[in-house]
Protein backbone atom coordinates (compact mmCIF):
# COMPACT_ATOMS: atom_id res chain seq x y z
CA UNK A 1 0.00 0.00 0.00
CA UNK A 2 1.44 3.76 -0.69
CA UNK A 3 0.85 5.99 1.59
CA UNK A 4 2.24 9.67 1.15
CA UNK A 5 1.40 10.53 5.24
CA UNK A 6 4.62 11.52 6.61
CA UNK A 7 3.89 10.08 9.79
CA UNK A 8 3.48 6.70 8.26
CA UNK A 9 6.16 6.78 6.59
CA UNK A 10 8.29 7.74 9.68
CA UNK A 11 6.75 4.63 11.43
CA UNK A 12 7.22 2.32 9.06
CA UNK A 13 11.11 3.75 9.15
CA UNK A 14 11.28 3.55 13.08
CA UNK A 15 9.54 -0.55 12.49
CA UNK A 16 12.92 -1.49 10.74
CA UNK A 17 10.37 -2.76 8.10
CA UNK A 18 10.47 -1.74 4.03
CA UNK A 19 6.86 -1.49 3.51
CA UNK A 20 3.71 -0.67 5.54
CA UNK A 21 2.54 -3.99 5.74
CA UNK A 22 5.05 -5.70 6.94
CA UNK A 23 5.45 -2.59 9.20
CA UNK A 24 1.94 -3.04 10.53
CA UNK A 25 1.83 -6.64 10.69
CA UNK A 26 5.12 -6.53 12.83
CA UNK A 27 4.18 -3.98 15.10
CA UNK A 28 0.73 -5.75 16.11
CA UNK A 29 3.86 -8.64 16.39
CA UNK A 30 5.44 -6.21 19.16
CA UNK A 31 2.53 -4.69 21.00
CA UNK A 32 0.77 -8.68 21.63
CA UNK A 33 4.47 -9.34 23.02
CA UNK A 34 4.57 -6.06 25.06
CA UNK A 35 0.88 -7.39 26.61
CA UNK A 36 1.06 -10.94 26.89
CA UNK A 37 4.48 -11.98 27.41
CA UNK A 38 4.53 -14.25 30.63
CA UNK A 39 7.12 -13.93 33.27
CA UNK A 40 6.86 -15.98 36.54
CA UNK A 41 9.10 -14.70 39.51
CA UNK A 42 9.40 -17.53 42.66
CA UNK A 43 10.53 -16.21 45.93
CA UNK A 44 12.03 -18.80 47.86
CA UNK A 45 13.36 -18.88 51.59
CA UNK A 46 13.11 -19.53 55.07
CA UNK A 47 9.72 -19.00 56.79
CA UNK A 48 9.93 -15.49 58.43
CA UNK A 49 12.58 -14.40 55.90
CA UNK A 50 10.57 -11.78 54.54
CA UNK A 51 9.12 -14.26 51.18
CA UNK A 52 5.50 -12.91 51.31
CA UNK A 53 6.74 -9.05 52.00
CA UNK A 54 8.70 -9.11 48.91
CA UNK A 55 5.75 -10.45 47.37
CA UNK A 56 4.15 -7.63 47.48
CA UNK A 57 7.05 -5.40 47.63
CA UNK A 58 7.04 -6.46 43.98
CA UNK A 59 3.45 -5.68 42.80
CA UNK A 60 3.94 -2.65 44.59
CA UNK A 61 1.48 -3.07 47.49
CA UNK A 62 1.81 -2.58 51.05
CA UNK A 63 1.57 -5.31 53.25
CA UNK A 64 -2.26 -4.46 54.13
CA UNK A 65 -3.46 -3.48 50.68
CA UNK A 66 -6.80 -5.89 49.44
CA UNK A 67 -5.02 -8.36 47.33
CA UNK A 68 -1.71 -8.87 49.30
CA UNK A 69 -0.01 -11.77 50.77
CA UNK A 70 -0.26 -12.01 54.35
CA UNK A 71 2.73 -11.55 55.98
CA UNK A 72 3.90 -12.41 59.86
CA UNK A 73 2.60 -15.74 59.29
CA UNK A 74 3.25 -18.89 59.43
CA UNK A 75 3.39 -21.14 55.93
CA UNK A 76 0.87 -23.82 56.89
CA UNK A 77 0.74 -25.05 52.92
CA UNK A 78 3.36 -27.08 50.88
CA UNK A 79 2.14 -25.10 47.79
CA UNK A 80 3.44 -22.29 45.84
CA UNK A 81 1.03 -19.39 45.87
CA UNK A 82 0.31 -17.05 42.87
CA UNK A 83 -0.05 -13.48 42.92
CA UNK A 84 -0.37 -11.76 39.55
CA UNK A 85 0.55 -7.82 39.37
CA UNK A 86 -2.13 -5.65 39.48
CA UNK A 87 -1.78 -4.25 36.15
CA UNK A 88 -0.19 -7.20 34.16
CA UNK A 89 -1.98 -10.38 34.50
CA UNK A 90 1.28 -11.98 32.44
CA UNK A 91 3.20 -11.35 35.32
CA UNK A 92 3.10 -13.98 38.17
CA UNK A 93 4.98 -13.74 41.61
CA UNK A 94 4.93 -17.29 43.68
CA UNK A 95 4.88 -16.66 47.27
CA UNK A 96 6.98 -20.41 47.52
CA UNK A 97 6.72 -22.27 50.84
CA UNK A 98 9.60 -22.25 53.23
CA UNK A 99 12.42 -24.24 52.99
CA UNK A 100 13.46 -24.19 57.08
CA UNK A 101 12.44 -27.85 57.89
CA UNK A 102 15.58 -30.28 59.15
CA UNK A 103 14.96 -32.63 56.88
CA UNK A 104 14.75 -30.47 53.56
CA UNK A 105 15.51 -31.95 50.35
CA UNK A 106 15.83 -29.73 47.35
CA UNK A 107 14.70 -32.05 44.80
CA UNK A 108 11.74 -33.22 46.16
CA UNK A 109 11.09 -29.22 47.13
CA UNK A 110 11.53 -28.04 43.89
CA UNK A 111 9.49 -31.13 42.03
CA UNK A 112 6.74 -30.52 44.63
CA UNK A 113 6.64 -26.38 43.53
CA UNK A 114 6.75 -27.56 39.65
CA UNK A 115 10.07 -25.55 39.35
CA UNK A 116 9.89 -25.52 35.70
CA UNK A 117 7.05 -22.71 35.75
CA UNK A 118 9.17 -20.37 36.94
CA UNK A 119 11.46 -17.79 35.04
CA UNK A 120 13.73 -17.67 37.75
CA UNK A 121 14.31 -17.97 41.96
CA UNK A 122 14.64 -15.37 44.64
CA UNK A 123 16.29 -16.32 47.57
CA UNK A 124 15.15 -14.79 50.39
CA UNK A 125 17.27 -14.80 54.02
CA UNK A 126 17.19 -12.34 56.72
CA UNK A 127 20.04 -13.70 58.45
CA UNK A 128 23.47 -15.28 57.12
CA UNK A 129 22.38 -17.91 54.40
CA UNK A 130 22.05 -21.88 55.33
CA UNK A 131 22.58 -25.47 54.40
CA UNK A 132 18.82 -25.51 52.86
CA UNK A 133 19.36 -22.31 51.01
CA UNK A 134 22.89 -23.41 49.42
CA UNK A 135 21.13 -26.88 48.77
CA UNK A 136 18.04 -25.20 46.89
CA UNK A 137 20.45 -22.75 44.74
CA UNK A 138 22.76 -26.12 43.62
CA UNK A 139 19.44 -27.84 42.22
CA UNK A 140 18.48 -24.67 40.73
CA UNK A 141 21.18 -24.60 38.64
CA UNK A 142 21.04 -27.94 37.75
CA UNK A 143 17.59 -27.55 36.88
CA UNK A 144 19.13 -25.22 34.64
CA UNK A 145 17.49 -21.79 36.24
CA UNK A 146 18.54 -18.72 37.61
CA UNK A 147 18.73 -17.71 40.78
CA UNK A 148 19.28 -14.47 42.90
CA UNK A 149 20.17 -14.01 46.69
CA UNK A 150 18.83 -11.55 48.59
CA UNK A 151 19.64 -10.31 52.04
CA UNK A 152 16.58 -8.96 53.80
CA UNK A 153 15.24 -6.72 55.88
CA UNK A 154 18.59 -4.33 55.55
CA UNK A 155 16.79 -1.91 57.63
CA UNK A 156 17.08 -3.68 60.79
CA UNK A 157 20.80 -4.00 60.27
CA UNK A 158 21.19 -0.52 59.97
CA UNK A 159 19.11 0.56 63.04
CA UNK A 160 20.78 -2.01 65.10
CA UNK A 161 24.33 -0.55 64.00
CA UNK A 162 23.06 3.08 64.35
CA UNK A 163 23.09 2.68 67.94
CA UNK A 164 27.10 2.23 67.97
CA UNK A 165 29.41 5.13 67.87
CA UNK A 166 31.62 3.97 65.21
CA UNK A 167 28.03 3.77 63.13
CA UNK A 168 29.33 4.03 59.26
CA UNK A 169 26.70 2.98 57.03
CA UNK A 170 28.90 1.81 53.65
CA UNK A 171 30.72 -0.27 55.84
CA UNK A 172 27.80 -1.88 57.62
CA UNK A 173 26.73 -2.99 54.27
CA UNK A 174 29.88 -4.32 53.26
CA UNK A 175 30.13 -6.55 56.10
CA UNK A 176 27.16 -7.73 55.20
CA UNK A 177 27.63 -8.91 51.98
CA UNK A 178 31.11 -10.12 53.05
CA UNK A 179 29.76 -12.08 55.76
CA UNK A 180 26.62 -13.66 53.27
CA UNK A 181 29.74 -13.95 50.61
CA UNK A 182 31.38 -16.68 53.00
CA UNK A 183 28.45 -18.86 53.45
CA UNK A 184 27.89 -18.78 49.85
CA UNK A 185 31.27 -20.00 48.42
CA UNK A 186 29.64 -23.38 47.79
CA UNK A 187 27.70 -22.21 45.02
CA UNK A 188 30.39 -20.00 43.65
CA UNK A 189 30.62 -16.12 43.72
CA UNK A 190 26.91 -15.07 43.87
CA UNK A 191 26.10 -11.68 43.66
CA UNK A 192 23.92 -11.06 46.93
CA UNK A 193 21.20 -8.31 46.55
CA UNK A 194 20.49 -6.02 50.15
CA UNK A 195 17.08 -4.91 50.27
CA UNK A 196 15.08 -3.47 52.84
CA UNK A 197 11.25 -3.55 51.72
CA UNK A 198 10.54 -0.67 53.74
CA UNK A 199 12.66 1.19 51.27
CA UNK A 200 12.93 0.22 48.28
CA UNK A 201 15.04 3.35 46.90
CA UNK A 202 17.82 2.42 48.96
CA UNK A 203 19.91 -0.50 49.27
CA UNK A 204 20.14 -2.89 46.06
CA UNK A 205 16.93 -3.56 44.69
CA UNK A 206 17.31 -1.17 41.96
CA UNK A 207 20.42 -3.42 41.16
CA UNK A 208 18.90 -6.52 41.14
CA UNK A 209 16.50 -4.90 38.48
CA UNK A 210 19.07 -4.77 36.26
CA UNK A 211 20.63 -7.95 36.98
CA UNK A 212 17.47 -9.75 36.17
CA UNK A 213 16.74 -7.46 33.04
CA UNK A 214 20.38 -8.59 31.87
CA UNK A 215 20.05 -12.03 32.04
CA UNK A 216 16.66 -12.35 30.58
CA UNK A 217 15.69 -13.07 27.38
CA UNK A 218 15.23 -10.45 25.36
CA UNK A 219 11.29 -10.92 24.92
CA UNK A 220 11.08 -10.81 28.92
CA UNK A 221 12.62 -7.66 29.76
CA UNK A 222 9.49 -5.80 28.47
CA UNK A 223 7.80 -7.42 31.08
CA UNK A 224 10.09 -6.70 33.87
CA UNK A 225 10.62 -3.40 33.22
CA UNK A 226 6.79 -2.70 32.84
CA UNK A 227 6.45 -4.57 36.26
CA UNK A 228 9.35 -3.70 38.43
CA UNK A 229 8.47 -0.71 41.17
CA UNK A 230 9.77 2.81 40.48
CA UNK A 231 12.73 2.27 42.75
CA UNK A 232 15.02 5.71 41.52
CA UNK A 233 14.41 8.78 38.91
CA UNK A 234 16.52 6.94 36.94
CA UNK A 235 14.30 3.76 36.92
CA UNK A 236 11.20 6.04 36.47
CA UNK A 237 12.88 7.47 33.23
CA UNK A 238 14.03 4.05 31.79
CA UNK A 239 10.42 3.02 31.75
CA UNK A 240 9.36 6.41 29.96
CA UNK A 241 12.01 5.85 27.32
CA UNK A 242 10.65 2.29 27.10
CA UNK A 243 7.41 2.98 26.63
CA UNK A 244 8.27 6.25 23.87
CA UNK A 245 10.17 3.83 21.72
CA UNK A 246 7.04 1.43 21.22
CA UNK A 247 5.07 5.05 20.49
CA UNK A 248 5.34 3.86 16.75
CA UNK A 249 3.95 0.04 17.59
CA UNK A 250 0.88 1.20 19.26
CA UNK A 251 0.16 3.63 16.50
CA UNK A 252 0.84 1.31 13.76
CA UNK A 253 -1.04 -1.66 15.79
CA UNK A 254 -3.99 0.92 16.92
CA UNK A 255 -4.62 2.90 13.79
CA UNK A 256 -6.97 2.37 11.57
CA UNK A 257 -4.82 1.88 8.51
CA UNK A 258 -4.73 -1.72 9.03
CA UNK A 259 -3.92 -3.24 5.89
CA UNK A 260 -3.50 -6.84 7.27
CA UNK A 261 -7.36 -7.94 8.26
CA UNK A 262 -7.54 -9.44 11.73
CA UNK A 263 -10.57 -11.08 12.47
CA UNK A 264 -12.44 -10.26 14.86
CA UNK A 265 -10.59 -6.90 15.24
CA UNK A 266 -12.58 -3.65 15.07
CA UNK A 267 -12.03 0.23 15.13
CA UNK A 268 -13.28 0.28 18.33
CA UNK A 269 -10.51 -2.55 19.79
CA UNK A 270 -8.01 -0.79 17.66
CA UNK A 271 -9.53 2.34 20.03
CA UNK A 272 -8.87 -0.14 23.10
CA UNK A 273 -5.28 -0.53 22.00
CA UNK A 274 -4.46 3.18 22.58
CA UNK A 275 -6.46 3.03 26.08
CA UNK A 276 -4.05 -0.22 27.07
CA UNK A 277 -1.15 1.21 26.35
CA UNK A 278 -2.04 4.13 28.73
CA UNK A 279 -2.77 2.27 31.45
CA UNK A 280 0.02 0.46 31.02
CA UNK A 281 2.21 3.25 31.60
CA UNK A 282 -0.35 4.66 34.08
CA UNK A 283 0.73 1.27 36.03
CA UNK A 284 4.81 1.09 35.43
CA UNK A 285 4.80 4.85 36.21
CA UNK A 286 3.38 4.17 39.74
CA UNK A 287 0.56 6.30 39.80
CA UNK A 288 -2.04 3.53 40.42
CA UNK A 289 -3.39 4.08 43.82
CA UNK A 290 -1.71 1.28 45.46
CA UNK A 291 1.63 2.98 44.40
CA UNK A 292 0.46 5.90 45.24
CA UNK A 293 -0.87 4.98 48.98
CA UNK A 294 1.78 3.10 49.91
CA UNK A 295 4.34 6.16 48.45
CA UNK A 296 2.31 8.39 50.24
CA UNK A 297 2.55 6.81 53.55
CA UNK A 298 5.92 6.06 53.39
CA UNK A 299 7.05 9.74 53.36
CA UNK A 300 4.06 10.94 55.00
CA UNK A 301 2.75 13.36 52.73
CA UNK A 302 -0.74 13.53 50.87
CA UNK A 303 0.54 13.06 47.42
CA UNK A 304 -3.10 11.66 45.87
CA UNK A 305 -4.10 14.94 45.13
CA UNK A 306 -1.36 15.61 42.09
CA UNK A 307 -2.80 12.96 40.13
CA UNK A 308 -5.54 15.10 39.42
CA UNK A 309 -3.58 17.50 37.71
CA UNK A 310 -3.22 14.87 34.74
CA UNK A 311 -6.64 14.12 32.94
CA UNK A 312 -5.73 11.22 31.72
CA UNK A 313 -4.08 9.62 35.32
CA UNK A 314 -7.96 11.09 36.99
CA UNK A 315 -9.88 9.30 34.47
CA UNK A 316 -7.85 6.19 34.57
CA UNK A 317 -8.41 6.35 38.03
CA UNK A 318 -11.72 7.04 38.34
CA UNK A 319 -11.74 3.50 37.26
CA UNK A 320 -13.51 4.47 34.19
CA UNK A 321 -10.59 2.94 32.58
CA UNK A 322 -9.91 -0.14 35.09
CA UNK A 323 -11.52 -2.64 33.17
CA UNK A 324 -8.81 -2.31 30.31
CA UNK A 325 -6.29 -4.20 32.37
CA UNK A 326 -7.57 -6.91 31.24
CA UNK A 327 -8.08 -7.08 27.76
CA UNK A 328 -8.15 -4.04 25.14
CA UNK A 329 -11.49 -5.36 23.39
CA UNK A 330 -13.39 -4.81 25.94
CA UNK A 331 -12.86 -0.70 25.30
CA UNK A 332 -15.92 0.53 23.57
CA UNK A 333 -15.94 3.50 21.15
CA UNK A 334 -18.17 5.87 23.34
CA UNK A 335 -15.44 5.25 26.03
CA UNK A 336 -12.22 5.89 23.33
CA UNK A 337 -14.33 9.01 21.77
CA UNK A 338 -14.44 10.27 25.23
CA UNK A 339 -11.13 9.82 26.30
CA UNK A 340 -9.94 11.50 22.69
CA UNK A 341 -11.96 14.72 23.95
CA UNK A 342 -9.54 15.18 26.83
CA UNK A 343 -6.87 16.04 24.41
CA UNK A 344 -6.69 19.31 23.47
CA UNK A 345 -7.40 19.92 19.82
CA UNK A 346 -8.77 16.55 19.20
CA UNK A 347 -12.44 17.18 20.33
CA UNK A 348 -15.04 14.97 19.34
CA UNK A 349 -13.51 12.58 16.67
CA UNK A 350 -15.06 8.77 15.93
CA UNK A 351 -12.05 6.37 16.23
CA UNK A 352 -12.28 4.86 13.31
CA UNK A 353 -12.37 7.98 11.53
CA UNK A 354 -8.76 9.47 13.49
CA UNK A 355 -5.62 9.82 11.49
CA UNK A 356 -2.29 8.30 11.97
CA UNK A 357 -1.09 11.82 12.83
CA UNK A 358 -3.99 12.24 15.14
CA UNK A 359 -2.96 8.80 16.99
CA UNK A 360 0.59 9.37 17.44
CA UNK A 361 -0.65 12.56 18.71
CA UNK A 362 -2.42 11.55 21.39
CA UNK A 363 -0.27 8.64 22.28
CA UNK A 364 2.81 11.26 22.78
CA UNK A 365 0.87 13.71 24.58
CA UNK A 366 -0.48 10.95 26.67
CA UNK A 367 2.67 9.28 27.64
CA UNK A 368 4.29 12.84 28.41
CA UNK A 369 1.31 13.89 30.55
CA UNK A 370 0.97 10.48 32.87
CA UNK A 371 5.33 10.57 32.67
CA UNK A 372 5.39 14.68 33.71
CA UNK A 373 2.57 13.86 36.49
CA UNK A 374 4.86 10.76 37.56
CA UNK A 375 8.46 12.89 37.83
CA UNK A 376 5.89 15.65 39.64
CA UNK A 377 4.45 13.40 42.56
CA UNK A 378 8.58 11.91 43.16
CA UNK A 379 9.50 15.57 43.72
CA UNK A 380 6.64 16.38 45.72
CA UNK A 381 7.32 13.17 47.36
CA UNK A 382 11.05 14.74 47.92
CA UNK A 383 12.70 11.20 46.73
CA UNK A 384 15.20 12.89 44.33
CA UNK A 385 16.61 15.52 46.43
CA UNK A 386 19.18 16.67 43.91
CA UNK A 387 16.62 17.65 41.22
CA UNK A 388 14.01 19.42 43.46
CA UNK A 389 15.65 22.34 43.67
CA UNK A 390 15.85 22.82 40.00
N1 LIG B 1 12.19 -4.45 59.05
C1 LIG B 1 11.83 -5.27 58.07
N2 LIG B 1 10.95 -6.26 58.31
C2 LIG B 1 10.60 -7.08 57.30
C3 LIG B 1 11.14 -6.93 55.99
N3 LIG B 1 10.62 -7.92 55.23
C4 LIG B 1 9.80 -8.62 56.02
N4 LIG B 1 9.78 -8.13 57.26
C5 LIG B 1 9.00 -8.63 58.42
O1 LIG B 1 9.41 -9.95 58.71
C6 LIG B 1 8.30 -10.74 59.12
C7 LIG B 1 8.21 -11.98 58.26
O2 LIG B 1 7.92 -11.56 56.93
P1 LIG B 1 7.08 -12.46 55.93
O3 LIG B 1 7.04 -11.68 54.65
O4 LIG B 1 5.77 -12.86 56.51
O5 LIG B 1 8.04 -13.71 55.80
P2 LIG B 1 7.77 -15.14 55.11
O6 LIG B 1 7.42 -16.07 56.21
O7 LIG B 1 9.07 -15.50 54.48
O8 LIG B 1 6.67 -14.97 54.13
C8 LIG B 1 7.08 -9.84 59.03
O9 LIG B 1 6.78 -9.36 60.31
C9 LIG B 1 7.53 -8.74 58.10
O10 LIG B 1 6.86 -7.53 58.39
C10 LIG B 1 12.08 -5.87 55.77
O11 LIG B 1 12.61 -5.66 54.66
N5 LIG B 1 12.37 -5.08 56.83
MG1 LIG C 1 4.84 -15.90 54.02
Amino acid sequence: METQDPDVIEAVKLSGESTLEKATAKAKAEFEQLLNVSLNIAVTGRTGAGKSSFVNALRGLGDDADGAALTGVTETTMKATMYEHPAMPNVKVWDLPGIGSPNFKANKYLKDVKFSTYDFFIILSSERFQQNDIMLAKEIKNAKKKFYFVRSKIDNDILAEQRKKEFDEQKTLSKIREDCQKNLKEVGNPKIFLISVYDLEKYDFEKLQNSLEEELPQHKRSALLQAWPVCSAESLEKKITFFKRVIWAAALASAGIAVVPVPGLSAACDAGIVLLFFTRCYYAFGLDDGSIKKLSEKVNKPLQKYLGKSKIAAAIQNKTLTRLQVSASIATLATFEWFASLFPGVGSVAAAGLSFGTTLYLLREGLNELANTAREIRKEAGLDPMCSNS
